[in-house]
């Protein structure tokens, strides 16, 4: 059975972003894998160090979870801080990784801007400890946006250097499992990461500004979608997001080069769980004042119920902490498990 990761960072309200590009994914996801849903509370440190809120924030990540259909029972939910061994492996991966690697990232780039130099080290360090996180507990598959793509394709690298730099001592302990690394058969302890990206919603563009992503920092709360928005809000949201004058075209070509027209088409399939095609194909020749309230209305359809179960969740905090704990207690005794072998690998003494 496949072995999914995916973490979610507890620093502002979810959007539709989150939503279309990940958790949806998640849920779909549950009824074929073995998953692991992580609040990745150690990563919102890396772009702010002091919140007031970090533990609340937590909670609503967790409800936003819950409510939209993860099951804590058949699956793990927990709170990355709870299971110490990612910092652990985190620190390892360090050792592994190199600075040009982390240099190139482009969400180090643009989070750093101009001044890097200011840039915390944990930013610099994020992907390792994302790399961590996944291979902590040896998972196959991870679901994200194609923001993300970047990041797992370091995570292979960083599996694939580990499995390299310590490939005699993986074999001599007998930990390794073959695996096809291009045209070559090889041993190793890590696996390489699949990324689960694709669909016409892995890449949600602000409703301000085609070419930017709608992003929770987004200083204009018109630029996106929360999860908690009401039917108004998001109905205006959508009334008021850009788009071109043109009506909207019957194929996908004739959305080239029109990237607000593009985002909302790739949003309704994304919620309607169709393909773009297939909205084009509905909606074909109609001006944008027929597609706009077609599309908030199957936006209100969709989110309202999350919104709403979110709501009730978020009231029993108690049951949210007790999905934590329960979830961090058996990724514990997982990611414990990988790192007893990981000092075994690198021969730290643990007698
Ligand atoms: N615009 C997006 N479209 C599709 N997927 C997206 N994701 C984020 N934005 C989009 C995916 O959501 C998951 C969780 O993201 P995160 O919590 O790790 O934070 P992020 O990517 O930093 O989210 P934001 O909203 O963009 O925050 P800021 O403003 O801090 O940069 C990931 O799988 C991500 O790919």
């Amino acid at each position: 059975k496949p072995l999914v990761f995916s973490g979610v960072q507890p620093t502002g309200n979810l959007h539709l972003g989150n939503y279309l590009g990940a958790i949806k994914k998640f849920v779909a996801l549950q009824d074929t894998s073995d998953c692991i849903y992580c609040v990745v509370d150690l990563h919102s440190l890396t772009a702010q160090l002091v919140y007031d809120d970090l533990a609340d924030q937590t909670r609503s990540i967790t409800a936003a979870f819950l409510a939209s259909g993860i099951d804590p029972k058949k699956h793990i939910v927990f709170n990355q801080s709870r299971v110490m061994q990612h910092a652990e492996l985190a620190w390892i991966f360090n050792c592994v990784a190199r600075i040009g690697w982390m240099n190139r990232m482009t969400q180090f780039k643009d989070k750093a801007g101009k001044d890097r130099e200011n840039a915390s080290l944990g930013l610099l360090a994020y992907p390792s400890l994302m790399a961590a996180d996944i291979l902590l507990y040896r998972a196959t598959h991870v679901p994200v946006g194609e923001d993300q793509k970047q990041h797992l394709e370091l995570t292979r690298d960083i599996a694939q250097k580990f499995n390299n730099d310590f490939s005699d001592r993986i074999a001599r302990l007998g930990v390794g499992v073959e695996m096809q690394v291009g045209e070559e058969t090889v041993n190793g302890y890590f696996p390489l990461t699949e990324p689960v990206i694709g669909g016409p919603a892995a890449r949600i563009m602000s409703l301000r500004d085609g070419l930017k992503k709608m992003s929770k920092s987004d200083p204009s709360d018109l630029s996106r979608i929360n999860l908690t928005d009401d039917a108004d809000a998001i109905s205006k949201k959508i009334r008021k997001a850009k788009t071109d004058p043109e009506a909207l075209p019957g194929e996908l070509d004739g959305l080239a080069g029109r990237p607000e027209a593009e985002n909302l088409v790739g949003i309704y399939a994304g919620l309607a769980e169709m393909s773009k095609e297939a909205v084009l194909q509905e909606f074909g020749g109609q001006q944008f004042s027929v597609f706009k309230p077609a599309l908030a209305d199957l936006a209100v359809e969709r989110l309202a119920p999350v919104a709403s179960e979110m709501r009730r969740i978020s009231g029993d905090r108690a049951y949210v902490d007790a999905v934590l704990k329960d979830g961090g207690e058996r990724a514990g005794v997982l990611a414990e498990t990988t790192m007893k072998t990981v000092r075994d690998i690198i021969g730290l003494l643990q007698a």
